[in-house]
């Protein structure tokens, strides 16, 4: 649709910035704080782990000050389970309530809402090596663990966010590393791992409603759309097979309360379903998210299944690569499109047609929690970093999301990731997204200063202009 005139963005647009807690915190044992899975999987050995990461937790009230100046009207940070409750399920940690207290009121103090998530990939150490998320007692854990979040901070938090993307973590295991043994768990053992964190969500959600009547609560899930590679209807055909299996399967189950129909038969078909039980229904049917969230960073293309081996490509691990899948789909180039450095495809206009699909299935207010370029930003002689390509990808995405809003989809707000440099989740420090540089290598510490991007202050002129700049 080409519009003559453009709605402009709404008053009260949460204009924003990510970040997680293992990805930026740093602090990885201290005060009271145990490890989780990602501090003790291995990961690609040339790149730096997450122990010490941009050190935020010593950092956090220079940070929150660097944000204030920025502009950021949001910001959407995780709370790390393993400070608040070390062991998972037993005492809470003093120590680690104190730091999100103090976190949360630093941002209320500059006017920045905070946006929490629940949990970004950073399960207690000590719950994986009971069996995680494949038992289910591992659900109510996670609910007493988010009782204790909305108990203590749900007077001073109006947003939450539940799991981080719950499709990456079952989709793409690999991307968040690989357990000690090197070995992911099987299909079948990931759809009933995802199965208990439904039923956690959901009741998660419950919980928030009835305890923060006044807060709003929703999933955060990597969401994005797939092209088929030619108008052939097999292509058409296997492009909806992913899409279905990889966003809408996750989301009708997290919005709506119930299994999609093609998404049933697949994991049917393939003996992978889960064990559902029939009380599992009715919390699904009861969560009933006010939001919802999305993380967008490309989209794929897809080409119809040869039902060979084949159709797997050569890279797995990587949550914005597709694999491919046997009598499924098959990933496919797009050659209208360009990619980062890494890979990854840029696709503005993508943005676009997500938000409308997203908006016209479930007819709730979306809010972007993730959206960036990661690229090898280099630090200058004069402590300048210019990062022109990341202004033009944001600056793309915003034209879309203005494009969408026309459109009539209701976009409440846009935190890119990441609104400061945190380490990537298999790619290190050379793989930067931040608007706000932190001086260090894969393995030297430097000094850990920060240093604003030349994208800092674009930024912060769009925020000041709601989103409408020249
Ligand atoms: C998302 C994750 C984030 C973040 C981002 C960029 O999938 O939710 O935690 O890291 O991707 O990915 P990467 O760090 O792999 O470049």
């Amino acid at each position: 649709m080409i519009y003559k005139t453009l709605k402009p963005f709404p008053k009260g647009f949460l204009w924003g910035g990510s970040t997680s807690a293992y990805q930026f915190e740093g602090a990885w044992d201290e005060d009271g704080k145990s490890p989780s899975i990602v501090d003790m999987y291995c990961h690609p050995q040339d790149v730096s782990d997450f122990k010490v990461a941009s050190d935020h937790y010593h950092h956090y009230k220079e940070d929150v000050r660097l944000f204030a100046e920025l502009g950021l009207k949001a910001y959407r940070f995780s709370i790390a389970w393993t400070r608040i409750i070390p062991d998972g399920v037993g005492e809470v940690n003093p120590e680690g309530l104190a730091f999100y207290h103090n976190l949360i009121d630093e941002l209320n103090r500059y006017g920045i809402e905070p946006i929490v998530t629940l949990y970004h990939f950073d399960l207690p150490y000590k719950l994986e090596k009971q069996g995680g998320w494949s038992e289910r007692s591992t659900i109510d854990a996670f609910v007493r663990y988010a009782e204790v979040l909305f108990q203590n901070f749900g007077e001073k938090v109006n947003y939450w966010l539940t799991i981080n993307e719950q499709n990456t973590m079952i989709l793409h295991p690999g991307a968040i590393g690989v357990p000690e043994n090197g070995k992911l768990p099987s299909k079948k053992t990931l759809y009933q791992q995802s199965h208990h964190m439904f039923i956690a969500q959901a009741r998660a959600m419950q919980l928030c409603h009835h305890l923060c009547p006044n807060a709003k609560i929703g999933p955060a899930l990597n969401i994005t759309s797939m092209y088929a590679e030619t108008c052939r209807p097999e292509d058409a055909i296997a492009a909806h097979n992913w899409e279905t299996i990889r966003c809408w399967s996750f989301l009708d189950i997290a919005v709506l309360g119930r299994y999609n129909a093609l998404f049933l038969s697949y994991l049917n078909d393939r003996g992978i379903c889960p064990t559902i039980l029939d009380e599992d229904l009715v919390v699904l049917k009861n969560a009933q998210p006010d939001f919802i969230a999305i993380n967008y960073y490309s989209t794929a293309t897809i080409a119809a299944s040869k039902g060979n081996a084949t159709d797997i490509s050569a890279r797995a691990g990587d949550q914005q690569i597709m694999l491919g899948e046997q009598g499924v789909y098959r990933a496919a180039d797009n050659p209208f499109v360009d990619k980062t450095a890494y890979g990854w495809v840029i696709d503005p206009i993508g943005l676009r047609l997500t938000l409308r699909k997203v908006y016209e299935r479930y007819n709730l207010p979306i809010l972007i929690t993730e959206n960036g370029i990661g690229a090898p930003d280099q630090l200058n002689a004069d402590n300048t970093v210019n990062d022109d390509y990341r202004i033009d990808f944001i600056s793309k995405h915003v034209t879309q999301m203005q494009l969408a809003i026309t459109d009539g989809v209701e976009l409440i707000g846009y935190c890119p990731w990441s609104v400061i440099d945190v380490v990537s989740t298999h790619q290190g420090y050379g793989k930067r997204y931040g608007f706000i540089y932190v001086n260090r290598g894969e393995f030297d510490l430097k000094d850990l200063k920060r240093i604003k991007k030349k994208s800092y202050y674009w930024y912060q002129q769009l925020i000041n202009a709601n989103g409408q700049l020249d």
